[in-house]
Parts: structure tokens; C-alpha cells; sequence
């Protein structure tokens, strides 16, 4: 058993990524804290944020990897503990940076609500799912969670976000939160994904891609959504000190 949890079989690309996605989270953080010292005043709480996120990562997938080379199986809850945390501190983000151009606390509070809506119903879409897999489930809480998600992902790209951050005057943060809107619409959108991928889910059925699959498509999902964004949100304070 010991050994088991030491070392990688060549042959198993998930447990990879779950090393791998351990230590990226854990080396963003790192960098993103460090680089708080080095930006301008207003944009610290940001940097602190993104080294949050992906430092609330590394812990979870430092379990997670364990788990999963433990037992082989989806490490569903401590995923759904780490996203609980996670996806509400992006959507911080998308306040802090609007916030200068008049963003209100309620619009904070919707953003979280629409998360907790879409993780809750994807959690019970996944940790209820009967054995062997159900479609009926599998789809009416995966739809049931994507209203929540295409909630966030037009307030992004058409709603107040979007609007805030044109009217903000300053071009970095325009088109920084631009970039964050097409990170919820090509970045997320892997999640729906590998959620199809349990068994009932649609691509399990309709392709036959295993349950495996799901913490494949969730790891590179996370690698890219949480130290992307934080990439950008950093990209964001460097551009502004750089004009002041
Ligand atoms: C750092 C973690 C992030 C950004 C997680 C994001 C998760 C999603 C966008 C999940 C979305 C889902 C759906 C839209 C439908 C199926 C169930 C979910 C929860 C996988």
C-alpha cells in the first residue's frame, strides 16, 4: 500500500497530472505571494487572492493525489471542498478589479451565489450518481449546475463585469478582464466536460469515455483556470505600475 502511494506507473497519466498539478499549484503560490511586495498598493489584495487560490489548491491536490493513488478512484469531495473555496475567491478577483470603477458588494454576492449554485448541484450530480451510473441524474443536475455557470459567464462577458471594467478607463483593466471572461468561457467549459465522462454521463454513454477521464479533464482544467487567472490578474497590476 505504501508503495502504491510512492510511486507513478508509467502508464497512468492521471496520477501525473495529480503530481504535477500539485506542484504548480504549490510554485504559483509562492511566486504570487512574493510578487505582492512588488506591485502597486491596490493591487496586493489581488496578488494575495490569486496565491490564495492556488495555494487552497495545492493542499487539496496534495490529498487528492494521495487519494487517488491510494484507491484509483475520483477523489469527489476533497475536488468539491477545494472549487467551494476556490471558485468564490475568482470571483473576488472579478470584484476587486471592477471595484475601481464602482462595482458593489452585491455583485460579489451574486457571482458566489451563482458558484455555490453551480458546485452544489454538480456535487450531487456526481457523488449521488447510483452505482453503474444514471443519465437521468447525470444530466438534470449537470443542467441544473451550467445555469449557474452561464449566470457568471454572462455577467463576465455581458453583465455588470463587463460593463464595469469598459467603463474603468483603464485599459489594463479592460482587457484583463476580457481575458479572465474568455478563461470562464474556454477554460470552465472543460469542466461540463469531464463531468460528461462519469459513467451515465453523456460522453461516457454517447463515446465511452471512462469515469477515469473526469480528474483528467478536471486537473488541466484547474492548472489552467487557477494559475492562469492569476497570471492575468497579475499581468494587470505589473501593466499598471508600469503607466504610473
Ligand atoms: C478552480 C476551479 C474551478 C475554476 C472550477 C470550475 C468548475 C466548473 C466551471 C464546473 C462546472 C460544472 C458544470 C457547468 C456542469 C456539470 C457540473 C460541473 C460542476 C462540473
Amino acid at each position: 500500500m505504501l508503495l502504491n502511494v510512492l510511486t507513478i506507473p508509467k502508464d497512468d497519466p492521471i496520477a501525473f497530472t495529480f503530481f504535477t498539478g500539485y506542484m504548480a499549484m504549490l510554485a504559483a503560490s509562492v511566486f504570487f505571494f512574493f510578487e505582492r511586495g512588488s506591485v502597486d498598493g491596490k493591487w496586493k489584495l489581488s496578488l494575495l487572492v490569486s496565491g490564495l487560490i492556488t495555494g487552497i489548491a495545492a493542499v487539496h491536490y496534495y490529498y487528492m493525489r494521495d487519494y487517488y493513488m491510494a484507491t484509483g478512484e475520483n477523489p469527489t469531495a476533497l475536488r468539491y471542498i477545494d472549487w467551494t473555496l476556490t471558485v468564490p475567491l475568482m470571483c473576488v478577483e472579478f470584484y476587486l478589479l471592477t471595484k475601481v470603477a464602482g462595482a458593489k458588494t452585491s455583485l460579489l454576492w451574486k457571482l458566489i451565489a451563482a458558484s455555490v449554485w453551480m458546485l452544489v448541484t454538480g456535487y450531487i450530480g456526481e457523488a449521488f450518481n447510483p452505482v453503474g451510473g444514471s443519465t437521468t441524474h447525470s444530466v438534470l443536475w449537470g443542467f441544473l449546475s451550467t445555469l449557474g455557470y452561464l449566470y457568471i459567464l454572462y455577467t463576465a462577458w455581458y453583465g455588470e463585469v463587463a460593463k464595469l471594467a469598459d467603463n474603468s478607463g483603464d485599459a489594463a483593466v479592460k482587457k484583463g478582464v476580457r481575458t479572465l471572461a474568455w478563461f470562464v468561457l474556454v477554460g470552465w467549459a472543460i469542466y461540463p466536460i469531464g463531468y460528461m465522462c462519469m459513467p451515465g454521463g453523456w460522453l461516457n454513454v454517447g463515446l465511452g469515455w471512462e469515469s477515469a477521464n473526469v480528474d483528467l479533464f478536471y486537473n488541466i482544467a484547474d492548472a489552467i483556470n487557477k494559475i492562469g487567472f492569476g497570471l492575468v490578474v497579475y499581468s494587470i497590476a505589473i501593466s499598471a505600475k508600469k503607466t504610473a
